[in-house]
């Protein structure tokens, strides 16, 4: 049986370790800001194992979970050092 101060613990180590991972930013469709829209882009990939790159993988821990949705809420907003991308004018 599991007491509640040893859930706590457990919950508490979880969160430790998924922040000290390297997380990628939670903005997936790098438009400057962490919202709703990236939060659907997760939602819609859960439960999914990523073997390589996967972009709703934000802890990198090779699935895609609550974990990760945890991740996109701490990063909630405008994204600090967003550089909009260059968008090459020149014709082709
Ligand atoms: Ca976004
Ligand atoms: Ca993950």
């Amino acid at each position: 049986m599991t007491t509640i101060p040893t859930t706590l613990a457990m919950i508490a180590t979880s969160l430790t370790a998924t922040t000290l991972m390297a997380a990628s930013s939670a903005d997936i469709d790098n438009n400057g800001d962490v919202n709703a829209m990236d939060l659907l882009s997760i939602t819609s990939f859960l439960g999914q194992a990523c073997d390589s790159d996967c972009a709703a993988d934000l802890n990198n821990d090779g699935v895609v979970n609550t974990a990760d949705i945890m991740e996109l809420m701490q990063q909630w907003g405008p994204v600090a050092d967003y550089v909009a991308p260059v968008t090459d004018t020149r014709s082709k």
